[in-house]
């Protein structure tokens, strides 16, 4: 009789599990799933009505039923992520098209034409799991990829830095940002006294600061988000050798991003706006692609860098060195189940392959100890690895038994290793295993909480990340600062805060200064190490790096009874044939009846589709509609919006009507609704130049 091994090699634990049509997942398999049963299997002939002693008398505790059915509902949640608690899946694929196994033996990286399956997160950073998706933010974008050696996370953000440098500080940090623990409020803003108290007080923080008060953290899609690695990773080849990486991948879509005040009104039109976007993108739409990059250096280019790449508050300039594009990533697939995938998802960045490894930046060290943890608690057992969402697709072999929620049944009398008594037992594999990377160097040295001096520069960057935008982002950027800052109640922080950007530079200090009506513009705080003037990096700007374009983007027509049906069908068509989806909205979802007596179906009503869901809008009514709708303040805000949000907007002689009447001077983006290839041109990206005249930029 063969004995059995000590491998419990099944990719799929949850072997009683079946998927049906509808991609519920139902358990016990077995027989006809029509029938309601209890977790038990046994049949329920009533779920409308609990057992009772008489028609008018008490529940009774016999009932079973009625207690497994609230017990089970009493249990459904666990505990939020303590970060990035907000955030919506997908499933996917990378498609390795150039090869790097030059520098490592890892086969997602090698094996050009494979397609790796992978699952993709995407979040928030502060706010709790029912926050809103539009609030200003960082972007979580995870990434796990099933390869054929194991699971590899690269869990990442959509900014290339870190606030902090030593992950020690990282409970800090996020305390500080996090809703203050006496109030319970703000929920998902930094703007407020304990968050810019903590950046006051961390001068390695104000690269981080750039980025966040920049629009990167106004994501107008979270498929039109960039995502990086952030640490300097290694690839380890097949001699050994190592060389450093950095990993990012870049919207096809584009970068695009919304403005700040049409963020905050975006969150209270649709609170789940970029989980919405994404749903329908991977229901309705083709899927979602990004391309994928990695910078390659050694250890003698590191040398030269003028900052220390390990430091991970600091990014290494496209122009230092340059991305080479190795792949495709694409999201393809709306999860079936929110909380079996996407809640139920656990990234770890010590998740890598053979081929890999991590690099000595402080930050990233420390997360590779925080993320195991976390799931331990948040998914309540070491066991956590067996859900379907988190298992290796590849086989798995070890003698790691039992546990809270052990899924698989592991066969056999040995459950260690080494083992003589199985005759197949799993064992290590020198040549194809795991090894940490032989890289050249010697850790020798006194113990001590140290950091190096190559980590003492807090501004350099931060400087060439401002110097390196175009006129419309700083201002931005400055408003965002006097935006925040004014919600601090204390002025030493809003002086210290503005003393740093004295170091960044001292237009953009004496701009936020003004902004915040301070008398005098602070002391310069004493600075760790001088001030590097960089080259400015243009990859750094969103506006002009991304071509214009309509592909994938959301336009709005605004009709009415008696609109010109023919006028709209051209709209439509061409807009489709732009590559972008169109909602036809109007006083009232029951539709309208056209000018020719026909009916149109209508997407959205008035009041609840404002034009800060789209990308560009179009007005098109009749005369007397559009008499009504100069009355109405829904319809007056939707061209003002638009038109305050930098908007193209075409009208017919309604629609223009109704711009006169909302007060809107008509510019270079308002085009004739007729005119519908100069609609589509000029739809194709904002109307910076109008902006100076609608809002100060501060
Ligand atoms: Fe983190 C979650 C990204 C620093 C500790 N982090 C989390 C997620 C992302 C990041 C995308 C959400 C994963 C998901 O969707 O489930 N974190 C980063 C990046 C960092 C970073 C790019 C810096 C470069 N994180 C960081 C540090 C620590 C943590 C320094 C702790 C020492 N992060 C966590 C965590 C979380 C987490 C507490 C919360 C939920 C989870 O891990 O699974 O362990």
């Amino acid at each position: 009789m063969k004995q059995p091994t000590g491998k419990h090699a099944s990719p799929d634990p949850v072997a009683q599990t079946t998927r049906r049509a509808g991609g519920e997942l139902h358990q016990a398999a077995q027989g006809d799933q029509s029938v309601l049963t209890t977790n038990q299997g046994l049949p329920v002939s009533d779920n409308q009505n609990s057992l009772r002693a008489s028609p008018g008398g008490p529940t009774l505790l016999e009932d079973f039923i009625l207690r497994e059915k609230i017990t089970h509902f009493d249990h459904e949640r666990i505990p939020e992520r303590i970060v990035h608690a907000r955030g919506s899946g997908a499933h996917g694929y990378f498609e390795l098209t150039q090869s790097l196994a030059a520098f490592t033996t890892a086969r997602v990286l090698t094996e050009v034409g494979a397609k790796t399956p992978l699952f993709a997160r995407i979040s928030t950073v502060a706010g709790g799991s029912g926050s809103s998706d539009t609030p200003r933010d960082v972007r979580g974008f995870a990434l796990k990829f099933y390869t054929p050696q194991g699971n590899w996370d690269l869990v990442g953000n959509n900014v290339p830095v870190f606030f902090i440098q030593d992950a020690i500080k990282f409970p800090d940090l996020v305390h500080a940002v996090k809703m203050e623990p006496d109030r319970g409020f703000p929920q998902a803003a930094s703007a407020h006294d304990t968050f810019w108290d903590f950046i006051s007080l961390t001068p390695e923080a104000m690269h981080m600061v750039m980025w966040i008060m920049s629009d990167r953290t106004l994501p107008r899609s979270l498929r039109m988000i960039e995502g990086f690695g952030v640490h300097s990773f290694r690839l380890i080849n097949s001699q050994g050798e190592s060389t450093f990486v950095k990993y990012h991948w870049r919207p096809k879509l584009g970068l695009q991003s919304t403005l700040w005040d049409e963020a905050c009104a975006i969150a209270g039109a649709d609170p789940d706006f970029h989980r919405r976007d994404l749903f329908e993108a991977l229901t309705e739409g083709p899927p979602v692609e990004w391309e994928f990059a990695v910078q390659l250096f050694s250890q003698a280019e590191a040398d030269a860098f003028p900052f220390d790449h390990l430091d991970a508050t600091k990014l290494i300039p496209e122009e230092l060195v340059p991305l080479q594009v190795i792949g495709r990533l694409v999201l393809d697939r709306w999860p079936d189940n929110f909380f079996a995938e996407t809640e139920q998802v656990a990234f770890c960045p010590s998740h890598l392959v053979p081929g890999m490894d991590f690099s000595n930046d402080p930050l990233l060290q420390g997360r590779l100890f925080s993320y195991l943890d976390t799931q331990l608690s948040r998914l309540g057992s070491s066991n956590f690895h067996q859900l379907p969402i988190n298992a290796p697709k590849c086989p798995f072999a070890n003698q790691q038994r039992d546990g809270h929620m052990q899924m698989g049944i592991p066969r056999g009398r040995v459950a260690y290793e080494p083992s003589s008594l199985t005759p197949d037992p799993a064992r290590e594999s020198p040549a194809t295993g795991f090894r940490s990377a032989n890289a050249p160097e010697q850790v020798l040295g006194i113990k001590g909480r140290l950091r190096q001096t190559s980590f003492a520069d807090h501004y350099s960057q931060a400087r060439q990340f401002y110097l390196s935008q175009g006129v419309h982002e700083q201002a931005h950027l400055a408003s965002a600062l006097v935006f925040e800052l004014s919600k601090v109640a204390h002025l030493h922080i809003r002086e210290a805060m503005v003393g740093h950007l004295r170091h960044i530079d001292d237009d953009l200090a004496r701009r936020v200064s003004a902004g915040l009506g301070l008398a005098e513009l602070p002391e310069v705080p004493l600075a760790a190490a001088p001030v590097q003037d960089l080259p400015p990096s243009p990859a750094l700007r969103i506006i002009g790096k991304t071509p214009p374009t309509l592909t994938g983007r959301a336009l709005a027509i605004l009709v009415a009874d008696g609109s010109d049906g023919a006028a709209i069908s051209k709209l439509v068509a061409a807009i489709g044939k732009a590559g972008a989806t169109v909602k036809i909205v109007a006083p009232s979802i029951g539709g309208v009846q056209l000018a020719d007596g026909t009916r149109l179906a209508v997407d959205g009503q008035l009041a609840g589709t404002p034009s800060v869901l789209f990308d560009a809008v179009a007005v098109v009514l009749s005369e007397a509609a559009a008499a009504q709708l100069s009355k109405q303040a829904a319809a007056q805000d939707f061209v003002c919006q638009a038109f305050a949000h930098l908007k193209t907007i075409a009208v017919d002689t309604g629609g223009r009507e109704l711009l006169t009447a909302a007060g809107v001077n008509p510019d270079a983006g308002v085009i004739a609704a007729h005119a519908v290839p100069a609609f589509i041109a000029a739809a194709m990206t904002r109307h910076w130049d109008r902006e100076p005249s609608l809002r100060s930029l501060a």
